[in-house]
């Protein structure tokens, strides 16, 4: 992935801003398989912008580092119910998990995504807010379902970043942090570059249009036939 960290500051006005993106399927090289054990970020999604975001690791990143392209994406993630056995980072598998046999196939119709709520903060609970379990905790049925997710991949132009980092955030009100859980996502299809912003608020309404963008163009039957592609399935573990 290559790029500086230049980004164009936002137009003052974003009315304009198209309400779907991208054609009535998913074309090549989506979807995009992405997985790993969601790493903590700077805390900053959650405590500042109240828009948690799970991160991947960089071992996860490869299918996009091929893409060379930094921004938005949308799709569905699923956070696996329990925490990652491995130590190491499980990083990207190029093929799907077994479903496991003792979980529903969850599906999610494109009435349901489209009628989702774009805002789901305040979530999850902030990681100090709750001590680190002696049992590795596991999610309720609900926070491991697959979910519509939106994504940023870039450099934070607003923050400075100096690091690449692709951050997930799930359209999902979690009742627990999920830090060391696998998490799955299908990337499919991009929304629109990194932007720097004059203001936090004009960043947090922008995150805001793009998860409600997210959610119009999932609703289109053949993306939201992919919120119950075997990718997405139950993690034997
Ligand atoms: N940061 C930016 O500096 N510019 C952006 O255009 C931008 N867009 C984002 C879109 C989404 C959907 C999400 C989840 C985050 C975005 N961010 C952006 C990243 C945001 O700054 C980051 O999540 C927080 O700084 C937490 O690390
Ligand atoms: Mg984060």
């Amino acid at each position: 992935m290559s790029g500086s960290n230049a980004a164009p500051m936002a137009p003052i006005s974003r009315e304009t801003r198209p309400s779907i993106v991208g054609g009535d399927e998913p074309e090549s090289p989506y979807p995009i398989q992405l997985r790993g054990s969601v790493t903590k970020g700077f805390g900053r999604g959650a405590r500042e912008l109240g828009i948690p975001t799970a991160n991947l690791p960089d071992s996860s990143l490869p299918p996009l580092n091929d893409l060379h392209l930094t921004g938005i994406f949308y799709g569905f993630a699923r956070v696996h119910s329990s925490p990652s056995t491995s130590k190491s980072v499980s990083g990207y598998m190029a093929s799907a998990p077994e479903r496991s046999q003792d979980e529903p196939s969850t599906t999610l119709s494109p009435e349901t995504i489209s009628s989702l709520p774009s805002r789901t903060a305040p979530y999850p609970p902030a990681a100090d807010a709750e001590p680190p379990a002696a049992e590795p905790k596991t999610l309720s049925a609900e926070d491991s379902r697959v979910w519509p997710m939106v994504m940023s991949v870039g450099w934070n132009p607003y923050y400075k970043n100096e690091k690449i980092t692709a951050e997930v955030h799930i359209l999902h009100p979690f009742a627990h942090n999920f830090y060391g859980h696998d998490m799955s996502v299908l990337v499919t299809g991009y929304i629109r570059p990194e932007l720097d912003y004059v203001s936090k608020e004009a960043l947090i309404e922008d995150i805001n249009t793009d998860a409600r963008v997210a959610l119009n163009s999932l609703a289109r039957p053949a993306y939201a036939a992919l919120a119950s592609d075997p990718f997405l399935a139950p993690s034997s573990k």
